[in-house]
């Protein structure tokens, strides 16, 4: 067997996990990890900051099933805390790689720049916002401790922390890689038992419905669910943040279920049916329109990442995967039809000079998406109006859902895009948001890639205003549609009135090359349907207090 170094064997190990690229700034301490990767068949994306540079790995490792980024110690590493807390509350692997002061240095323990507190301190913090972690200060552990953090995070679809001091980089030694096991297996008993009693309760039920979660994206069981939807006849709606683990545009289709914020269309159908068999889902106040759902536990079957719940039974020891399979080959057809009426509204003929409204934006976009476009959403109203938005393939809509971080979206659309250039992002953010992390835009323009940006400039932070108005969410006019000025070539369009908006929205998907930015001007007091609803539900104005 060969000796290798620590940061050959790294870089090795990333790209059979599925990484090709790794995402972010450098910094003396990481700069020898830099040297090697340039020299590597990996490709490093310089990004404008090491949080863009998480958000970025993190759009990544949802589109290819794992993602990295490499910081330097201290100031890097602690920028990226919010994304990597991020994707731990919504199980997206990314590998983090933070260089460190050398295990020579350290010994002394020095006074040394982007120290902030013992040595053990960053470790100690990545610690609680990732599945595992190591220190690579011994070349009889790093090795074997490279192998279980890229396998936990593939196994746990969470976050990792390698830390890698900066002399340790060519300290040779000797891998022993152990075959991984990536997935668990279920108790076969309770397995089958978990399976008979849902297939006894299907088999009773008139109108079940499926609700699908975020789940079913993170473990990669896409296909499984499509064919237990197709075998067993049942519709299948999707929670927010599971939103498009089934592809949007199917008769099967009944929309996002999120309680009073979803259609009435849809909400009917979930609420109403007689057995809900929820794959994936969590049971968080987003997915639940900020606790507006009203499941009856009776009728529930509830498969998690780790077990199933049928009313009061509990099956342990019961994976999603497994279950999903079992049902999927068991289940007998159902003879109910696909449900009528979920129709995409039309599009009036734009008016000119008529204000563009938030409703308006969202079935103008459904009529222009096509299967080779992603969308990608940020935090805001922007994320509420897009449960009306009707995406063509399976897994081809972003968010931070539950999270919710805003500056999400742009370079989570970089990642994305780099991952799967094929798939052309339109990003949906706020005005507050985009003025976050927007100037991300700079690494688009320099690698050539086109997403569309449609900003829902509504003024200031609307979502807080509807919580409790005040001046403190009025924020600066930027004009954003002049944002190739500093980060050029973009191609910006100010769209005020739906036909400005209709033009400009032409004209951005016709641009190939270079990214497009729509600042779309709304009136402050305008909402999404999806708003309204909840508003509607809840007695209230959507604005200002009760
Ligand atoms: C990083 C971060 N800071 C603060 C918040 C709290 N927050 C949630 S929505 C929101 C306003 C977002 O403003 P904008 O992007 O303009 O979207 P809008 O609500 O106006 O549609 C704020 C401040 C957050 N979610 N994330
Ligand atoms: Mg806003």
């Amino acid at each position: 067997m060969a000796a290798q170094t620590v940061a050959d064997y790294l870089l090795q190990q990333l790209q059979a996990a599925g990484v090709d690229h790794v995402f972010g700034v450098p910094g003396d301490y990481v700069l020898g990890f830099y040297d090697k990767l340039a020299a590597s068949p990996l490709r490093h994306i310089g990004t404008t900051r090491e949080d863009t540079a998480a958000f970025a790995a993190d759009g990544y490792a949802r589109c290819r099933g794992i993602g990295a980024v490499a910081v330097t110690y201290g100031v890097g590493a602690l920028n990226v805390v919010n994304a990597i807390a991020g994707a731990h509350a919504e199980s997206s692997p990314v590998v983090v790689i933070s260089g460190a002061p050398g295990v020579a240095e350290q010994r002394k323990d020095p006074l040394i720049h982007h120290r902030f507190g013992p040595f053990s301190f960053q470790r100690e913090i990545f610690d609680r916002i990732t599945c595992a972690s190591a220190i690579l200060d011994d070349p009889l552990t790093a090795f074997r401790d490279i192998d279980r953090c890229l396998q936990s995070a593939r196994q746990c679809s969470k976050p990792v922390y390698l830390e890698l001091p900066r002399d340790q980089l060519d300290v040779e030694g000797f891998p022993i890689p152990v075959p991984a096991a990536i997935h668990q297996d279920s108790d076969p008993g309770a397995l089958t038992e978990a399976i008979d009693e849902t297939l006894r309760r299907l088999h009773a039920a008139a109108m079940p419905v499926i609700l699908a979660g975020v789940e079913i994206h993170r473990r990669g069981l896409q296909d499984s669910l499509s064919r237990l939807v197709l075998n067993a006849c049942i519709p299948v709606a999707a929670t927010l943040t599971g939103k498009s683990v089934v592809g949007e545009r199917h008769a099967a289709y009944l929309g996002v279920y999120e309680g009073a914020m979803g259609s009435d269309f849809t909400r009917e159908r979930v609420e109403g049916a007689d057995v809900l068999l929820m794959l994936g889902a969590t049971v968080n106040d987003v997915d639940t329109g900020i606790f507006t759902a009203q499941l009856d536990p009776a009728r529930l079957i509830h498969a998690s990442q780790d077990q199933v719940t049928i009313g009061h039974h509990r099956y342990a020891d019961v994976y999603l995967r497994d279950f999903l399979a079992a049902l999927r080959d068991s289940v007998s057809r159902h003879a109910c039809a696909w449900p009528a009426g979920a129709a995409l509204p039309e599009l009036p003929t734009a008016v000119a000079g008529k204000p563009m409204t938030i409703a308006r934006l969202i079935t103008s976009l459904n009529r222009v998406l096509t299967p080779d476009m992603s969308v990608v959403c940020d935090v805001g109203d922007c994320l509420f109006a897009a449960l009306d938005l009707r995406v063509h393939e399976r897994t081809h809509f972003l968010a931070s859902a539950y999270y919710t971080s805003m500056g999400f979206a742009v370079p989570a659309a970089l990642g994305a895009q780099v991952a799967v250039p094929a798939l052309r992002p339109l990003i949906l953010v706020g005005d507050g948001a985009f003025q976050m992390t927007g100037t991300e835009l700079s690494t688009f323009t320099r690698l050539g890639l086109d997403p569309v940006v449609i900003v829902f400039n509504n003024h200031g932070y609307s979502t807080e205003r509807f919580i409790l108005e005040g001046p403190f969410n009025d924020i600066a006019e930027w004009r954003f549609e002049r944002i190739g000025e500093l980060v050029g070539p973009v191609n910006g369009y100010r769209a005020a009135t739906e036909d400005e908006f209709e033009q400009a929205l032409g004209d951005a998907l016709q641009t190939t090359g270079r990214p497009s930015l729509v600042n779309v001007q709304l009136q402050t007091a305008d909402a999404s349907p999806a708003m309204r609803r909840l508003a509607r539900h809840l007695g209230r104005q959507v604005h200002g207090q009760p």
